[in-house]
This record gives structure tokens, C-alpha cells and sequence, in this order.
């Protein structure tokens, strides 16, 4: 099998309200990822901050973080071969006028600022992100019976 990794997604506060969520849940359980956490969260501004804090300078970064903690978000994190590449493929570019049709951004997105979805872009932020996110015993290691047709067979 492939690099088997976990990524973290979050769709924000545009996409749940704008009932979005289902339907971008759907499409990384039919690509074949596995949901391994899932929560409703509103979150605090130390929390949005910490998140971006990369954007500290930038600015957009007091928008951004006042846009992620206008309302409940989901967070999920999602495991798969290469999960952090085939996540952000999905969700297309950051600028939604540059994603390509058929993903998230590209279908349901037209403004950079409401762009509807997060998702860790490498092994390095997936792992501090999901650290920053999820405690420990919120993710959950369990078999699917349809690994066997997703997943190629070990050895
Ligand atoms: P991505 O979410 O695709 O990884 P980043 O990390 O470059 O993109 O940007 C984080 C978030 O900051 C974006 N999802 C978007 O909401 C916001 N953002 C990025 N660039 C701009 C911009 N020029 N104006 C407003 N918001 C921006």
C-alpha cells in the first residue's frame, strides 16, 4: 500500500450554513478515505489563531480568523494512502476562480475568503494540525469491511 496517512478537514463556517456538509463528507467516503474523527465545534479565537498562524502577518489573517469563528465548523480527520495530497486535490486551489471543476472549491466556491473547506498540506501540518484539533482518544482505529476493495493488499 501506498503512504498511509491522516489528514486534517475541516469544513468551515460557510459550509455549514450553507448545508454543505453531507455532501463534502460524501465525497471523501466514496474516494475511499476513512473517517477516523468527526466533530461540530465552534471555535475560540486562541484556537483560529493558532490554526493560522502561518497568516499571522498577512492582511487577511484578522478576517480569517474572525470568518472561522462566526459559527460551528466540522473537523474530521481522514486516513488513506496519500490522504493529505488526494484531500487538497479535492477541495482545489485556495482562489475558487482557479479551482477546476469537480472539486469542492471548483463546484461550490466563487471567493477566496469563503472557500468552504481546510485541509492539512503536508506530513509536517497534518500532524500538528490533528494535534491542535483532536485529543488522542478522539481518534478512533476500527477495520471497514470495504478496506479490502479500496485498499491494495499488503505485502
Ligand atoms: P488553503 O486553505 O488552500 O491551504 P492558505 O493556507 O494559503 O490556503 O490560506 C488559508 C486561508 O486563508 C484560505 N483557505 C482562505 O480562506 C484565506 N485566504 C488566503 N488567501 C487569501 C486572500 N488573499 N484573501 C482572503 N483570504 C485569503
Amino acid at each position: 500500500m501506498a503512504d498511509l496517512q491522516r489528514t486534517l478537514l475541516l469544513v468551515k463556517p460557510d459550509g455549514v450554513q450553507r448545508l454543505l456538509v453531507g455532501r463534502v463528507l460524501t465525497r471523501f467516503e466514496e474516494r475511499g478515505l476513512k473517517l477516523v474523527g468527526l466533530k461540530l465545534v465552534r471555535v475560540d479565537r486562541a484556537l483560529a489563531e493558532q490554526h493560522y498562524a502561518v497568516h499571522r502577518e498577512k492582511p487577511f489573517f484578522k478576517g480569517l480568523v474572525d470568518f472561522i469563528t462566526s459559527g460551528p465548523l466540522v473537523a474530521a480527520v481522514l486516513e488513506g494512502p496519500n490522504a493529505i495530497n488526494i484531500v487538497r486535490a479535492m477541495n482545489g486551489a485556495t482562489r475558487p476562480h482557479e479551482a477546476a471543476p469537480g472539486s469542492i472549491r471548483g463546484d461550490f466556491a466563487v471567493e477566496t475568503s469563503q472557500n468552504l473547506v481546510h485541509a492539512s498540506d503536508s506530513p509536517e501540518t497534518a500532524a500538528a494540525e490533528i494535534a491542535l484539533w483532536f485529543k488522542a482518544e478522539e481518534l478512533l482505529a476500527y477495520e471497514r469491511e470495504v478496506d479490502r476493495w479500496v485498499l491494495a493488499p499488503e505485502g
